[in-house]
């Protein structure tokens, strides 16, 4: 694949499975994430360019600096992949605590489109190029103790598709992805590295992996140029919906 591609939250989960199929595939590769070691590690190991990008989206003057940092030779960037993102506790609004909900909409809302905004001139300028977001199926439907998650998905979607609008002018194509379970380093943050509670969200079924999400994402890049994938919602068979999941009995 001869593409430059940028993608966020790269050193876990998603976003280094996305990284290690692109690789695999011959992209140029900008990989973005706050743990300088496993960027730094992952740069080592994937079989193809790799230009390393250590920042935290909320960080407004951080993010634009870096990506006017980006070198010639991985330039422009030919595909966003907007996959930074977490959830910071699952607590109802009564209880909840106002640093995870600044978490939540700094990171997976403003941060988005802190890089979102960046990256674009790059893909304007050339009336060319590919914006894809990680949703979720928490930005389609609400589930109890969701509330300040599922609105930054919901942002996630609303914004994806005002991209679309905005952006179609320029023949750029701008898609998201919106899985269900996946079985992540996702649940460890949100339940601030309770690795036991973390598992029993994914036990008794068979959740995503990333590599299900990473393996789609790369459908969406190669679609021909005159295709959008536009929206795919990505589930476990074992889940119809953001609460129906059909867990095994012991
Ligand atoms: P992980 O926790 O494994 O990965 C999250 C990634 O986002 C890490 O690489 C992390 O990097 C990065 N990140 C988080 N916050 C920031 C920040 N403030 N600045 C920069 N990078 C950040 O989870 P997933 O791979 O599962 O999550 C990836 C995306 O998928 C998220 O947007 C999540 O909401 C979404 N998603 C996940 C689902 C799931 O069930 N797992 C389902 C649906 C959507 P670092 O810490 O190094 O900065
Ligand atoms: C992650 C999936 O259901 O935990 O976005 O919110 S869920």
């Amino acid at each position: 694949m001869n593409k430059k591609v940028l993608i966020t939250g790269a050193t876990s989960g998603i976003g280094k499975a996305a990284a290690e199929f692109l690789a695999s595939q011959g992209a140029r590769l900008i990989l973005c994430g706050r743990r300088e070691d496993r960027l730094s590690a992952l740069k080592e190991e994937l079989p193809t360019e790799v230009h390393t990008l250590n920042f935290d989206v909320r960080d407004r003057s951080a993010v634009f600096e870096s990506i006017d940092s980006i070198p010639e030779d991985f330039k422009p960037v030919d595909v966003l992949i907007n996959n930074a993102g977490n959830a910071h506790g699952l607590d109802d609004v009564v209880g909840a605590d106002l640093d995870d909900w600044d978490a939540m909409i700094d990171g997976n809302v403003k941060g988005l489109m802190y890089v979102t905004k960046a990256v674009l001139p790059q893909m304007t300028e050339q009336n060319k190029g590919q914006i894809i977001n990680v949703g979720s199926i928490a930005g389609l439907e609400v589930y109890p103790k969701g509330n300040v998650y599922c609105a930054s998905k919901f942002a996630v979607d609303a914004f994806t598709q005002g991209l679309r609008i905005d952006l179609n002018a320029y023949g750029i194509r701008v898609g998201a992805i919106h899985p269900g379970l996946v079985e992540t380093e996702f649940s460890e943050v949100r339940f601030k590295g309770d690795r036991e509670k973390a598992a029993t969200v994914y036990s008794q079924l068979d959740a995503l992996q990333a590599e299900d999400i990473a393996n789609t994402i790369l459908f969406m890049i190669n679609a021909p140029e005159h295709v959008t994938l536009a929206d795919i919602t990505i589930l476990p068979t074992a889940q119809a919906s953001a609460t129906i999941i059909n867990k095994r009995e012991k």
